[in-house]
């Protein structure tokens, strides 16, 4: 048992180091709120992925911060805590807000991991001491542009490049990449730019021997996505629709994907992240991590949830050095590309990163400390 004696919440905003251009639009800068849990002299860390603005999700820093000051931190303030399950039962009261639960259960789950002098990866059953994972490449100005990218990004050692696509930047961007570099393991995401309408685009994809496409068609929808897996033979892996254990046993039911993106905020936490571990390796459906282009505290945890043993493809969990200009990000040490496209897994207790407290406050927009 441990109390919760004191939550911390901080808002902070980071410079990207290139700018990120998805469907939804571009970003120069990634705003965050991090959550620090305290008891027995011990801090946890967790990271809320929701950004400035309601574009990739309906949360949004705003949100989070009011769903996190108003109901998740006073339901665990001053509570006895034996496991992240005794976190995961109060908030149970909350619907919706997964990236809000996320940040404040993943910070449990670090403290729990800390108290217990096991690294993180551990406590969650993880089995690896690497993960693998790939980069994933924003929309670029030109093609020319984008093929610099790629080319520098598997000269770096990935071994797994993601594009995002949307309508325009398709078939023939694919294509391209595709002949300069015929046997790389290539992915591709839309981020629901797409409607059913759009198949003989995704069907003109299936040509080019893609690991998957990643959320073509609406960011809530899986009756459309199962009508367009009939009608592809790429699978198709959902992103953006899957916010719980039951979206994706939902999804999985109907044939809506053959594969799933686990994001520890878009699911609500690391709690539920197994859990749809779990049920996929049941049913014999490959995961992979995704990324919210988190700082290292959130990098941390996804490089412990992919230490699960089904998660078999290529993880969104780059270098840190693709994210944040040199001695930027709020927590150290970085991760750093092993020369087999992985990330070494800390093991170190807990998440394996700590916060460095001049950079946490250089990045820092506001700040609350609520005490038990
Ligand atoms: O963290 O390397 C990363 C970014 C991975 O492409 C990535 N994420 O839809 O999967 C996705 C996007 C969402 C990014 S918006 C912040
Ligand atoms: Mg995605």
């Amino acid at each position: 048992m441990i109390k919760i004696e004191r939550v911390e919440l901080y808002h902070i905003e980071l410079p990207l180091l290139h700018p990120f251009e998805t469907s939804f639009g571009r970003e120069f800068t990634r705003a965050c709120v991090l959550v620090s849990v305290h008891a027995a002299g011990l801090t946890g860390w967790g990271e809320c992925t929701a950004e400035a603005g309601p574009w990739y999700s309906s949360e949004t820093v705003e949100t989070a911060w009011h769903v996190l000051k108003d109901f998740l931190v006073p339901s665990v303030l001053g509570q006895e805590i034996a496991s992240p399950d005794d976190v995961v039962s109060r908030f149970r009261r909350v619907r919706g807000h997964p990236m809000a639960r996320a940040g404040l259960e993943s910070g449990v789950w670090d403290l729990l991991a800390q108290a217990q002098g096991a690294p993180l990866a551990g406590l969650l059953g993880g089995e690896r001491d690497r993960v693998k994972v790939g980069v994933s490449v924003g929309i670029e100005a030109t093609l020319e542009s984008l093929l610099d990218r790629v080319a520098q990004h598997v000269d770096e050692g990935y071994g797994r490049v993601k594009l995002k696509i949307k309508p325009g930047w398709d078939v023939d961007v694919v294509r391209a990449v595709r002949e300069r570099w015929p046997d790389l393991p290539l992915q591709v995401d839309a981020n629901s730019a797409y409607t059913l309408e759009d198949a003989p685009i995704f069907q003109a994809l299936d040509q080019f021997g893609l690991l998957l496409i990643e959320q073509p068609l609406h960011y809530d929808d899986i009756v459309d996505h199962a009508k367009l897996q009939a009608q592809i033979r790429t699978p198709i892996c959902l992103d953006e629709s899957i916010h719980s254990p039951e979206h994706a046993r939902w999804a999985l039911d109907i044939g809506a994907c053959r594969v799933i993106n686990i994001k520890v905020g878009r699911v609500g936490g690391l709690t539920a992240a197994r859990q749809i571990h779990d049920l996929c390796d049941a049913r014999g459906v490959p995961v992979w991590c995704g990324g919210m282009l988190e700082t290292n505290v959130g990098r941390a945890a996804n490089v412990a949830v992919a230490t699960l043993p089904n998660f078999t493809l290529p993880g969104d969990i780059s270098a840190s050095a693709r994210y944040y200009p040199l001695g930027r990000d709020v927590a150290e040490p970085n991760f750093v590309l092993n020369d087999d496209s992985t990330l070494s897994v800390p093991t170190d207790p807990g998440l394996g990163v700590r916060v460095i407290e001049g950079r946490l406050n250089a990045a820092c927009l506001r700040h609350l400390a609520e005490n038990g």
